[in-house]
């Protein structure tokens, strides 16, 4: 008998707007990504004023996803997919975000995409937002600053759950809803929030404040889920970054609780639907005055998460600074270099058994099925004199996370839904925007400038995985 349940769902992950393309096809809004240009690693992408001559925006083509999903999905079965997690371009049912009524054919083409998967038995795990909400919404209202935002996002969830409801019974609401965690830089509060900041913002608050109406419009859109189809499973998706203590030192293990507190407090919200005592005292402490009514308190109860998704590459190590009793978690300038691993040519760090430990850390406090919806190795990929691209350093970093999640099932007693590595088919960056950070079992031949044919073929990771599927992880 394998370690993994029966139904394990083994899949493979991607986002909308990192493969699709067709930014304005099919009646398609200007999103978040579209206005985000190419960067490095080192090199932040630009945040341009809307669509401007002249840049490079690498989401706008990807790698047409869109003009190609037909042939893409046979190549998902082919490799044998249980499931498929990708999430719906909310500018494709809503192009400005604010309309009453849905864009058909943005419905259309999600019909057609899950038809096509169901037609192989590979199962669509759906993320409703994710890195990609309409750029109309940021202009016009604020982005997550405007209570506003709780309505529309409730109203794009019903209008995809009441379409999909007998096609898609896996769903996950906000992506890597914690990233913003990290308000100091621009990257994550605009993709996670579309949030812009002015010069004299207290971007603190306002992350805090975009994430509660975030965590409101989750709640609610679970309850709404929950009603259209009693079948529903609707998670969270949480960016996993364990927060290790530089040393034994007991400030930096201080240091290290409070970083985890500020990194992860999303979750107690989203599982226990209330705010944690930790993040109270930290609001009144900083007077923050967050607009957090009695009347969203209620709806946090009343949309829990049925299992926890969560992506996971890397871990951090910090130190307390001598930041005194508060040990206040600044998380552009708190973390260190961690001795003990080896970090990828982006500086992510490579530690397989931060997996098991992330799984034992939700495990101890929420007791919920854990999905693990992204892991993988951002790599640049050479092709060999045989034509073939030999990822041995992919194969290697994949099966020793797989082999920590089994040691999480046998010696921990996690419960363990599934495992979708992340871009199994090569795709735009999220951080970089990059083609060249791949993580593909499939190549995509596409090249930082935009230049390539866009042909599809097998990394010798694409025939590993079909056997990892095949053996339900029996053979790594
Ligand atoms: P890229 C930061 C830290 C952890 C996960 O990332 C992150 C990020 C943002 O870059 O994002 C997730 O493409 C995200 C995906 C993204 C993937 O990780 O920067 O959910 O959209 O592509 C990998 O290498």
């Amino acid at each position: 008998m394998s370690i993994f349940k029966e139904n394990f769902l083994w899949g493979g992950a991607v986002a909308a707007h990192q493969l699709e393309g067709g930014w304005q096809d099919g009646g398609k809004g200007v999103s978040v990504a579209d206005v985000m240009t190419v960067g490095a690693h080192g090199t932040p992408r630009r945040i341009t004023n809307g669509v401007l001559e002249g840049e490079n925006y690498p989401n706008h083509d990807a790698i047409d996803f869109y003009g190609r999903y037909k042939e893409d999905v046979k190549l998902f079965a082919e490799l044998g997919l249980k499931c498929f997690r990708t999430s719906i371009a909310w500018t494709r049912i809503f192009p400005n975000g604010d309309e009453t009524e849905p864009n058909e054919a943005g419905l259309q083409f999600y019909d057609d995409l899950f038809n096509e998967c169901l037609k192989y038995g590979i199962e669509p795990v759906i993320t409703l937002s994710h890195f990609e909400m309409p750029y109309h919404l940021v202009t016009e209202y604020g982005g997550w600053r405007n209570r506003k935002m709780i309505d529309f996002f409730a109203h794009f969830a019903e209008v995809c759950f009441t379409r999909y409801k007998d096609k898609v019974k896996y769903w996950m609401t906000f992506n890597e809803i914690n990233n913003q965690a990290n308000y100091q830089e621009d990257f994550a509060p605009f993709t996670n929030s579309g949030l812009k900041f002015e010069a004299n913002d207290n971007r603190e608050k306002i992350m805090y404040q975009a994430a509660h109406y975030e965590l409101v419009a989750s709640a609610k859109a679970i309850e709404i889920g929950h009603k259209i189809n009693p079948d529903f499973e609707i998670g969270c998706m949480i960016a996993m970054v364990p927060i290790y203590s530089y040393s034994c030192s007991p400030s930096d293990m201080m240091a290290a609780t409070v970083a985890m507190q500020r990194r992860y407090w999303f979750t107690d919200v989203h599982c226990k639907g209330r705010y944690p005592s930790y993040m109270k005292t930290y609001f009144d402490r900083k007077q923050f005055d967050l607009d957090i009514t009695a009347a969203d308190e209620v709806q946090l109860t009343k949309g829990t998460v049925d299992y926890i998704g969560f992506s996971y590459y890397m871990s951090f190590a910090v130190k307390d600074h001598d930041k005194g009793p508060a040990y206040d978690y600044d998380e552009a300038h708190d973390l260190v270099e961690n001795p003990y691993v080896k970090a990828s040519d982006w500086g992510w760090q490579i530690d397989p058994t931060g997996l098991r430990y992330a799984m034992n850390w939700f495990n101890d406090r929420y007791e919920l099925p854990l999905f693990i919806v992204e892991n993988g190795f951002g790599a640049i990929d050479e092709i060999a004199d045989d034509g073939e691209i030999h990822d041995e350093y992919r194969i290697d970093y994949l099966r020793e996370h797989i082999e920590a999640m089994q040691e999480a099932v046998i010696y921990d007693g996690i419960d363990l839904m599934g495992y979708t590595p992340w871009g199994f088919i090569d795709l735009v960056s999220a951080g970089t925007g990059e083609m060249k950070k791949r993580y593909g079992f499939i190549y995509v031949d596409k090249d930082n400038e935009g230049a390539g044919t866009l042909d599809r073929s097998k990394k010798d990771s694409f025939h590993w995985f079909q056997k990892v599927i095949a053996s339900n992880g029996d053979v790594l």
